[in-house]
C-alpha cells in the first residue's frame, strides 16, 4: 500500500443506483464526501422511475456475480485496517442478499450500518416478502447499527401500530432486543406533532432526537443520507450516539436545502452547508 499522510477515513456503501440522484448510492457518496470520508460504492441494482407511468419503480438487479466481483475488488484493495465500515442500503432480491451476506462474511467489519430498505416509495407494502425475510435472516444479524423507518419499524418490531413517541421507543427496544444492533428508529413525518422524532437505543441509553419538521412530505434520499452519515461518522471514530446526533443534524440541513424537479419527490441536497 502506498502510505499517504493524513489519508481520510474510508467507508463503503452497498446500495442501489437511483437514477435521478436523490436516493441510493448517489446520496450515500455525496454524504460521505460532505463529511470528509472517502466513499466507495458497490452497486446492487439500478432503479429508474418511469415518468410515463406515474414515476413507478423500474428495478433491475445487478448480476450476483458482478456484485461479488465489485466486493472482491474493494476488499482486496482496502484491507480491514483501512476499511472497516460498511453501509448497506437497497439490496432488492434474495439472490443479492445471499451474495452480499456471503461477501461480508469473508472478513471482519467493525461497523455494519443497515438501512433496512424493505420497499421504496411507490412500491406496495408486501410486494417482496421473500426479500424482507431474507434481509431479516441473513443481513440483520450482521448489522451493528440499524436505521428502520416507520414502516420498517413495524415490520421489524412486530408491533401493530406506532403512532406515539412511546411506541417508537418501544419499537427501538424491541428491535435492539431481537438483533443486538444499535437502533435508530425514524418517526419522520409519519408521527403527528411539530417535530421529526427519532429514537436511539443501544441497550443502555434511550434517547429521543427531535428536530422541528421541515415539511409534511418525505424527501427522497433522507433515509439513505442519514444512514450514510452515521457510517461516515463511525468511520471517523465517533461513538454511536454522537454519530446519530450528527447525522440527524446533517440530514435536517439537507432536507431544508432540498432540490425540486418534475419527479414527485424533492431530493435532499447534502452540499448546502
Ligand atoms: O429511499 C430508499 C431507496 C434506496 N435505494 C434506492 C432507491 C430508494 C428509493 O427510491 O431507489 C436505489
Amino acid at each position: 500500500m502506498t502510505s499517504v499522510k493524513n489519508s481520510p477515513a474510508i467507508a463503503l456503501t452497498i446500495a442501489g443506483s437511483e437514477a435521478t440522484g436523490g436516493a441510493g448510492a448517489q446520496a450515500d457518496l455525496k454524504t460521505f464526501q460532505e463529511l470528509g470520508v472517502f466513499g466507495i460504492a458497490a452497486l446492487t441494482c439500478i432503479v429508474s422511475f418511469d415518468p410515463k407511468k406515474s414515476w413507478n419503480h423500474r428495478f433491475v438487479p445487478v448480476e450476483p456475480q458482478v456484485i461479488a466481483d465489485q466486493l472482491e475488488a474493494i476488499t482486496a484493495a482496502y484491507q480491514p485496517d483501512q476499511l472497516d465500515t460498511v453501509k448497506i442500503g437497497m439490496l432488492g432480491t434474495p439472490q443479492t442478499i445471499e451474495t452480499v451476506a456471503t461477501a461480508l462474511g469473508n472478513r471482519p467489519w467493525k461497523q455494519v450500518v443497515l438501512d433496512p430498505v424493505l420497499i421504496c416509495k411507490g412500491q406496495e407494502p408486501g410486494a417482496a416478502l421473500d426479500t424482507d425475510l431474507a434481509l431479516k435472516e441473513q443481513i440483520l444479524p450482521l448489522a451493528t447499527f440499524v436505521t428502520p423507518n416507520h414502516f420498517e419499524s413495524l415490520s421489524l418490531s412486530g408491533m401493530a401500530e406506532i403512532s406515539t413517541t412511546d411506541q417508537l421507543a418501544e419499537a427501538a427496544q424491541r428491535i435492539h432486543d431481537s438483533c443486538g444492533a444499535v437502533v435508530l428508529v425514524k418517526g419522520g413525518v409519519r408521527l403527528d406533532g411539530p417535530d421529526a422524532v427519532d429514537v436511539f437505543y443501544d441497550g443502555h441509553t434511550l434517547e429521543m432526537l427531535k428536530t422541528p419538521k421541515v415539511g409534511d412530505v418525505a424527501v427522497s434520499g433522507a433515509g439513505c443520507s442519514l444512514a450514510a452519515a452515521i457510517a461516515a461518522e463511525l468511520a471517523k471514530g465517533a461513538k454511536p450516539l454522537d454519530a446519530a446526533r450528527t447525522a440527524k443534524a446533517f440530514v435536517t440541513t439537507a432536507i431544508r436545502a432540498r432540490v425540486g424537479s418534475k419527479a414527485p419527490f424533492d431530493a435532499v441536497w447534502q452540499g448546502s452547508r
